[in-house]
């Protein structure tokens, strides 16, 4: 491994001194059910960067139904932090961020959501260092809270229509995403028809296929949404080129997804005139600073901005929030909503979901503290496993 020797610092400069990771298991409120995948927990790999200056960062990264959703899964992450990550970082200065990922890059490749928990966690150490918040460091916020949508996938009309019906009255949410394509095209158009109906002009509809459908079921299937009265559809078929056939052929927002996956897929994307949304996930670019990158490229080709989510928890979630709230344009808010989907809390201070809305919060770093006994009881092979077993 090139090990080369680091740029000059002075002996007061904050170095890195130690990477810690770990993965937290925790469980969903209900089944979660996607096209790709059912998912009844949700594995956190979190990491910690250990400065010299005494300063800890934490990120974090997570996938959705193990190796599922892509090519990385939460131990994949953890097992190459640790092995190929960690020498490359050790003793370097703590404070350049960018240079500092540049260095993983060479030595790395591939492996976006672990880039994406481990530059977390030192813009966490930096913000911390310096006193300033996460999206301060980002060029700084342009809102202090974000809307947040929320994704009905229990897989049941009635029980999704109860589900939707309950967040508006707790104004929670009221933007739904519903996750198609596991079924029949015509049972999952009237599943979305008939939530849109029961819930009207009160909240807007949008579906997330994940890919499921053939570009031939895409163009009858978003034809029918349309008429049902949903506004977007997320990822209908796999490839890029499907999608940019599918463009302005029917009267329904087309976002592009899994096809993201930074900033040069971003470009291409946005040449071919392939999507009218990009959801933008911190993971998916390979960490906030590509992620930036991507939505720079949306507002050039005038492509509007979601803010996703890989179902994050606490930290990575607040992580996203942080760059979104410094996008000059967030047309189609965000889905934050990754930490309401797990029965347990594993930070200090829960996050503050009010008003249909997350507030981003402005203390130094990301500016959450872990609930480290939490963290512990639920870390595998922690104390909740050993008492189960
Ligand atoms: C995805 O594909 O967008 C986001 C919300 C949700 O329920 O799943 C994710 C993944
Ligand atoms: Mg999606």
């Amino acid at each position: 491994m090139n090990q080369s020797s680091a740029p000059f610092r002075s002996l007061n400069t904050p170095v890195i001194e130690r990477i810690e990771t770990l993965l937290v298991d925790l469980p969903t409120i209900r089944p979660h059910r996607l096209s790709v995948t059912t998912m009844n927990g949700q594995t956190l790999m979190l990491v910690k960067i250990h400065c010299s200056d005494g300063i800890i960062g934490i990120g974090e990264g997570t996938t959705i139904g193990g190796l599922a959703y892509g090519g990385e899964s939460p131990e994949s992450m953890k097992l190459n932090i640790d092995t190929y990550f960690a020498p490359v970082m050790r003793d370097q200065d703590a404070t350049q961020v960018q240079a500092l990922m540049a260095r993983i890059g060479k030595m790395v490749k591939e492996n976006r959501f672990a880039k994406s928990a481990v530059e977390t966690a030192l813009l966490d150490a930096q913000g911390k260092r310096l006193g300033l918040p996460v999206s301060a460091l980002l060029g700084g916020r342009r809102r202090e809270s974000l809307p947040v949508a929320w994704t009905l996938a229990s897989g049941d009309t009635a029980r999704d229509i109860a589900e939707a019906e309950e967040m508006l009255a707790r104004r929670r949410h009221r933007i739904f995403k519903l996750k198609i394509g596991a079924k029949e095209l015509h049972e999952d158009i009237a599943h979305v028809a008939a939530i849109k109906a029961a819930l009207g002009a009160q909240a807007s509809v949008r579906v997330d296929v994940n890919m499921a459908w053939s570009e031939q079921d895409a163009a009858f299937g978003m034809a029918a949404l349309a008429d049902a009265g949903c506004e977007l559809v997320e990822q209908p078929v796999a490839s890029a080129a499907a999608l940019a056939r599918l463009m302005r052929r029917f009267p329904v927002a087309l976002m592009a997804d899994e096809s993201l996956t930074g900033p040069e897929s971003a470009f291409e994307i946005a040449r071919v005139q392939g999507a009218d949304v990009f959801a933008i996930k911190i993971e998916q670019n390979g960490g906030l600073f590509n992620a930036q990158r991507t939505a720079a490229i949306a507002d050039a080709a005038g492509i509007g901005l979601y803010g996703g989510t890989m179902l994050e928890g606490g930290v990575g979630t607040i992580a996203s929030a942080h760059l979104f709230a410094t996008f000059a344009n967030l047309q189609w808010g965000t889905e934050l909503f990754g930490p309401l989907l797990l029965t347990e809390e594993i930070l200090a201070t829960p996050l503050d979901y009010r008003d249909f809305a997350l507030t981003v919060p402005d203390g130094p770093g990301l500016g959450i503290a872990l609930d480290e006994d939490r963290v512990a009881f639920f870390a595998r092979d922690g104390l909740h496993r050993r008492t189960a077993s």
